[in-house]
């Protein structure tokens, strides 16, 4: 895959360090994997490797938990139903710098570093951003020391293989646990029972007191499995913890002596379903019991835990929030509030008001889109059934915040309905975010411009009656990943220019790039740095789709999820208007562009893959006509993840940020793509904002209507019929795709894409689509100065420092969850 060597800064091993490796990865070989070198095959290699790194992981894993536990250290939990978390063999090699002597360790015995790297498969356990972002805050909580524990479901399939037929996705399911995985460590001996369903009982206690006790009908077991985080220079290594489900009971005998042998696997079926596979967050969340049943599974066994290490440790349940900060990434452990509640009142005993008070003082809520289809909400009835005991809570939380609505609101009943933890529409329902508001001291969103909007739009009512909780988090990505080892040559022409402590503090060292902008020299090298990343993916391109792309071609690359609001059709409308305008001018001087799209549809959206179709219908047009040659490639990767972002994203020159204003909370692709020298094509849209004021208005390159003006528009009631009769290439296009051109075999395939364009436009392709095409043809130009392209290609890298994870992890750890970091 990424052919290009993993060594940013070759400081030589030492021999005995080499030597040392050498002899470990050799035991691991015989004594765990059970083979001799003859016989080994390049995974066994992969796994004894990995197994030999790993044990080096452990010593500073364990001072890392011991301190905690001896210093009494405050403490992060990160819930997340969703870490991304790709490969680690790098990621652990370079942590504790050790990938240079396993380099050399293997070249000895005759094996390929770099290709063992390419055998382990992609940790997917998430769907896109949200996943992602778990996964780069887990990295820099490590690095930046803060004593941190993410808590998960260790999906046995991850997010599903996409795979191509004749155009159309077809999903196939992921299978990365198959050959093992070496990173892990299994906990038997920590399990937690997780109840369902049942009932209630009021059982007097001493006085007049009564308890709540509940009796599920039906228990399953979570048990632990703990992968070491190491931070940048092993500074500390962290844990993240993943449940997998298993029934409490292992078989049902009786069933079974009695000759039914499937029935009396059902409990084990029915609980191991928890954690078989990764609901794909983008699919309707509507009547899902199962995902109702993992989110629960994952927060009450997440809560326990962390319950029963604090009061092993302090003895006091009454600390927990001066020791304990917890953030909820998005609503999906937002029931984690109801379960609080439950184990300081039905199990400690707690008093309501004083546990309500504990519960506010422990949770953090971190939104991460605004899109009415995907804000959470579960049937009441659903909730009787499954957790009466927390419906129960639900409704008494729900009952005194709606008191101090009518006391500050009286007469108001507007307000109430729209505040209420229930939904009262058409069924009831229980409104995920407005519970983990209520709950959480601090809410965030994830970019200045999707706080506002939070401000503005959902959380409008609760922030006027809870003022002062909302607070700003913009996004961050790890630059351990996506710039030293996705990119080693850029990494290495840094090291060299600027100085080895890019590595250590990139944020501040990154900005002594900004003169070598104006250095010809300096632009050569990095413009051929650039060069053999691309000749790297024009070889990937190669060799998984038959298809020669021209490397100096400018590679503009739109990678992410597959969804309207992100405007892939976008981007192919203007593809197909650029297509015809080569055709009628043959003979000018285009200059060549390869058009790169990677990203999955969620397997039930069906619009969505219908893009993926156009795309493949329009590539095969485009590519095949000889009349357009290299001057136009369009090209589709299949199976985008993490480890083929890290190929595509340091051979891109034009990043494609073009969601519909108002829709994207933040984007982080955007940013991992200006680090490696993109320069973007964008709309004022989440991050995108603050990427403009980072990099200077002249290095990006903004277009298309503004938040306020799409809200406008879709106020009035605009349709697309303006705009399309302003611009005679949209005419041409869509009249073009609709009349089936680039469908022969299937005429009115993409006829209710392009009607539902003209009519109803609710995405703003057709509004947006001049300016788009004009900010495209300027930057055609642009890309025929290689020195101006190139110097604000090196702006962009001087000036993206700030949107480190570190930096994000710094401001969460200050104002949010009120931990001490290591200095900078
Ligand atoms: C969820 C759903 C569910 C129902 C149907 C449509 C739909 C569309 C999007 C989503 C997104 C789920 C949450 C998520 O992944 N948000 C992403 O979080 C990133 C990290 O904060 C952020 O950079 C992205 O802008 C945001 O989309």
């Amino acid at each position: 895959m990424n052919d290009q060597p993993h060594s940013a800064n070759v400081t030589l091993p030492r021999d005995e360090d080499v030597g040392r490796l050498r002899a470990a990865i050799l035991e691991k070989l015989a004594y765990t994997i059970g083979k001799r070198r003859v016989t080994a095959n390049d995974h066994d290699w992969f796994v004894a490797t990995a197994l030999a790194v790993r044990d080096r992981v452990v010593d500073g894993w364990m001072a890392s938990i011991e301190q905690a536990y001896r210093q009494e250290e405050r403490r992060v939990y990160y819930l997340s139903l969703e870490f991304l978390v790709g490969r680690l063999l790098f990621d652990n090699m370079q942590g504790l710098g050790l990938t240079e002597t396993v380099r050399a360790a293997l070249s000895g015995l005759g094996v390929d570093l770099d290709r063992l790297a390419q055998l382990e498969p992609d940790a997917a356990l998430g769907n896109g951003g949200l996943g992602r972002l778990a996964a780069c805050y887990m990295e820099s909580m490590a690095s930046v020391g803060i004593p941190a524990h993410g808590y998960g479901i260790r999906y046995e399939h991850g997010l599903f293989r996409q795979v191509i037929v004749n155009g159309w996705q077809h999903e196939y399911p992921e299978e990365w646990l198959s050959a093992g995985n070496p990173w892990e460590f299994h906990r038997p001996e920590v399990v937690h029972e997780i109840g369902f369903g049942g009932t209630v009982h009021a059982v007097p206690v001493a006085g007049h007191m009564v308890r709540q006790v509940w009796h599920p009908a039906e228990k399953i077991e979570a048990v632990a499995y703990d992968t070491p985080v190491v931070g940048w220079r092993g500074r500390r290594v962290n844990t993240l913890r993943l449940w997998s489900a298993r029934p409490a009971d292992p078989l049902r005998l009786d069933t079974f002596n009695l000759g039914d042998h499937a029935g009396a696997l059902v409990d084990q079926i029915r609980a191991e379903s928890i954690s078989k596979v990764l609901y794909p967050s983008d699919e309707s969340l509507a009547g899902q019991e199962l995902r109702l049943r993992q989110e629960y599974f994952f927060a009450s066994a997440s809560l326990q835990d962390l319950v029963r290490r604090h009061v092993g440790a302090s003895g006091d349940i009454r600390t927990l929030p001066d020791k304990v900060a917890i953030q909820l990434n998005d609503t999906h452990p937002a029931i984690g509030v109801a379960e609080m509640m439950r184990i300081l009142v039905d199990l400690h005993d707690i008093p309501w008001d004083e546990a309500w008070r504990m519960t506010q003082a422990i949770f953090c809520y971190t939104n991460h889109t605004l899109l009415p289809e995907a804000l959470e909400s579960w049937p009441v009835v659903l909730m009787e059934r499954l957790l009466p005991r927390h419906m129960q809570i639900i409704y008494l939380i729900n009952a005194l915040h709606l008191d101090r609505v009518r006391a500050a609101a009286p007469g108001d009943e507007a307000v109430l309905s729209r505040v209420s933890l229930i939904e009262e529409n058409h069924d009831r329902r229980v409104r995920m975010g407005h519970l983990a508001f209520v709950g959480s001291r601090r809410i965030n969103g994830v970019s200045a411009l999707h706080t506002d909007l939070l401000k503005e739009t959902v959380f409008h009512d609760l922030n006027t009656l809870l003022p002062g909780r909302i607070v700003n988090k913009t996004n961050g990505i790890t630059f351990r990943r996506w710039l030293q080892q996705a990119n080693p040559r850029l990494t290495g022409l840094l090291v060299d220019t600027i100085g080895p402590d890019v590595l250590d503090r990139p944020e501040i060292a990154l900005e002594r790039l900004e003169p070598l902008a104006e250095d010809a020299g300096f632009r050569r090298d990095f413009a051929a740095a650039r060069r053999a990343n691309k000749q790297a993916l024009a070889t990937l391109i190669r060799e998984r789709l038959e298809l020669r792309v021209d490397p100096d071609a400018m590679f503009d690359v739109h990678i992410k999820r597959i969804h309207e609001y992100k405007r892939q059709l976008l981007n192919i409308l203007e593809t197909i208007a650029l297509y015809y305008s080569i055709r009628a001018q043959p003979t000018r001087d285009w200059a060549p562009r390869v058009k790169i799209f990677a990203g999955k549809a969620a397997a039930s959206y069906h619009r969505a893959k219908l893009i993926i179709k156009l795309a493949h219908d329009v590539a095969r047009v485009v590519n095949t006509d000889p009349t357009v040659r290299d001057r136009l490639k369009v090209v589709f990767l299949p199976n985008y993840g993490v480890s083929l972002a890290e190929s595509i994203i340091p051979a891109a020159d034009l990043s494609e940020q073009i969601s519909t204003a108002g829709m994207e909370a933040s984007g982080t692709g955007n940013m991992k793509l200006a680090l490696n020298g993109s320069l973007t094509i964008a709309t004022l849209d989440g991050a995108n904002v603050e990427l403009r004021e980072h990099v200077g208005e002249d290095n990006i390159f903004i277009f298309g209507l503004t938040t306020e003006e799409v809200e406008a528009r879709r106020r009035q009631g605009i349709s697309a019929e303006a705009a399309i009769a302003a611009s005679p290439r949209l005419a041409e296009v869509l009249g073009a795709i609709e009349s089936g051109l680039f469908s022969p075999d299937e005429r009115d395939r993409y006829r209710d894409l392009v009607s539902t364009l003209r009519h109803h436009d609710h995405f703003m392709v057709c509004a947006d689509f001049e300016s788009y095409c004009q900010m495209q043809s300027y930057l055609h130009g642009l890309w025929r100065e290689p020195e101006a392209w190139w110097r604000k290609s090196i702006l962009n890298v001087a000036r993206v420092g700030w949107f480190s994870s570190d930096r994000a992890i710094r401001e969460y750890a200050d104002d949010i969850w009120r931990v001490p970091v290591l200095p900078q």
